[in-house]
């Protein structure tokens, strides 16, 4: 009888401690509700444009990457900037810091991809602060990868025919989580037909940057002491079903 009730025990606590540490996903798009009720209205996007390089273009409704683009003013690179803001915190709908990161993935709704030259388009984490008006000039001809970025993109590839493309961003939110600051990232494409892709402006919702985290919150001290119970009583049970 002793036994069952300890089994029983044992098992509940184990159901208790796994919830705990369960992992979680968190659609963040602008817009859009997030589990907890509340909507999600963080997202920043720009692109900044050496051939009119005091442009401030974070109200349009697209956001373009490219190695060459005629303004009209002026020629030269494109690059695209974005960010979500606010993912990590202790309030409800946000991913809590010390987290490990299971995936994270953005997606982009591009509406013009990269055909002929067909560039490589790759995302590397900012490490300099900007803001939806920021210029090619304010951040001093634009971004430079490795010391107002992370030298290694956290993912790159074309963006050839592609609708909806995806990168794997699972290196920013993993150091974000650990502590660095969420500055976005910045897009560049290595090559001279553009991409283009909805920003958060854009009317529809569902076209707009979308990203998708998936993580398991650092353990509360509640759930340790779980485990600890859980593991006690499994180390009772044994000794128990040996005394039998
Ligand atoms: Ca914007
Ligand atoms: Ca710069
Ligand atoms: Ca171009």
């Amino acid at each position: 009888m002793l036994k069952r009730v300890l089994a029983a025990f044992t098992l509940a606590l184990c159901v208790l401690s796994a919830r705990d540490a369960a992992c979680v996903t968190i659609v963040f798009q602008e817009g859009s509700l997030l589990p907890g009720g509340g909507t999600y209205t963080g997202t920043q996007d720009t692109e900044i444009q050496e051939g009119n390089p005091t442009a401030s273009l974070g109200a349009s409704t697209s956001v373009r990457v490219d190695l060459f683009f005629d303004t009209g003013f002026g020629t030269g690179e494109v690059q695209g900037l974005l960010l979500f803001d606010n993912l990590f915190g202790a309030l409800p709908d946000q991913i809590p810091l010390g987290s490990t990161i299971n995936s994270a993935v953005l997606t982009l709704d591009v509406f013009n991809s990269s055909n002929v030259p067909i560039g490589i388009i790759s995302i590397h984490q900012m490490t300099t602060a900007w803001s939806e008006s920021s210029t090619w000039s304010s951040l001093g001809s634009g971004v430079q990868v490795g010391s107002e970025t992370v030298t290694a993109a956290d993912d790159s590839h074309t963006a050839e025919f592609i609708a909806l493309t995806t990168f794997d961003v699972q290196a920013s939110l993993q150091a974000w989580s650990d502590g660095a600051s969420n500055l976005g990232w910045a897009l560049f494409n290595s090559d001279t037909d553009a991409i283009e892709f909805r920003s958060s402006e854009f009317g529809t919702v569902s076209s707009r940057p979308l990203l998708t985290v998936d993580f398991t919150p650092v353990p509360e001290p509640g759930s340790l002491l779980l485990a600890g119970l859980a593991g006690a009583a499994a180390l009772c049970a044994r000794r128990l079903r040996r005394r039998a």
